[in-house]
């Protein structure tokens, strides 16, 4: 196969994640050609160093994780884009697991599912078992309306073909982008299969996500 063929971009999504974020560009980098870190203006010292583990650093619009997300597959310059989360919770060393899908030509996109590989997060507390609960909620919704079998349509670890995400022309700016590109592909035909994957507990630093306040959102986004 050709270089350009299946030439991987990792995009690390991160905001205020000093804490780790040069050990996951370490991890990443056997898997990858090229490493880009999404900024979301952070105030610590993540893109510092990021860019001395050997990252290209990008800032996106300060709108949130979606937005983020789309600076990242304009700015990519590889084919095959890996998005992974910058807090330790998904596992570097399934990005070739992922990728295979998309160069076999067995999915467009591919979602690493928490389902099917575990997580330390979902029964810790109320508030993460309420996040399980509604997500496979959300699963269920997109499962019914478009005849799919999927397990777990939020999680961030995912691997995608450039130029499908680029015809997405995905809306969300925030954390909805994640189901947003599940609907999207599979309303325009679009192969989309899970991989097996465990969740960590996030490593350092401070969730991003308030959970009860956007609630709504992850629901308006399965009208369109
Ligand atoms: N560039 C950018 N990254 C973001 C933004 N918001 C969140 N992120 C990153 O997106 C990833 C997921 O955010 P988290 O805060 O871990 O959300 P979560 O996984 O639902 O919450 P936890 O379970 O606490 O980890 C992390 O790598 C964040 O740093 C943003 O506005 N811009
Ligand atoms: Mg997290």
């Amino acid at each position: 196969m050709s270089e350009k063929s299946d030439s991987v971009t990792v995009i690390i999504v991160a905001r205020d994640e000093e804490g780790g974020i040069a050990g996951i560009v370490e991890q990443v980098k056997p898997y990858a050609d090229e490493v880009l870190v999404v900024d979301g203006h952070s105030k610590d010292r993540t893109r510092e160093l990021a860019a001395q583990a050997g990252a290209r650093v990008i800032l996106d619009n300060g709108k949130g994780k979606g937005a983020a997300y789309k600076a990242g597959a304009d700015d990519a310059n590889k084919n095959i884009l890996v998005f992974i989360d910058a807090d330790g919770s998904h596992e570097p060393d399934d990005i070739p697991k992922l990728v295979q899908q998309l160069t076999s030509e067995q999915a467009d996109m591919v979602v690493a599912s928490r389902m099917m590989g575990g997580s330390d997060e979902f029964h810790g507390n109320i508030l993460n078992y309420i996040r399980m609960v509604g997500g496979g909620l959300i699963t269920l919704l997109i499962n019914l309306r478009h005849k799919a079998q999927l397990t777990d349509v939020l999680n961030g670890f995912r691997a995608i073909k450039k130029d499908v995400f680029l015809n997405l022309r995905l809306k969300a700016n925030d954390f909805d982008i994640e189901h947003e590109m599940v609907i999207r592909c599979l309303r325009m035909g679009y192969k989309v299969t899970e991989v097996a994957s465990h969740e960590y507990e996030r490593k350092w630093g401070r969730s991003k996500l308030p959970t009860f306040r956007k609630a709504h959102m992850f629901f308006w986004r399965l009208l369109g």
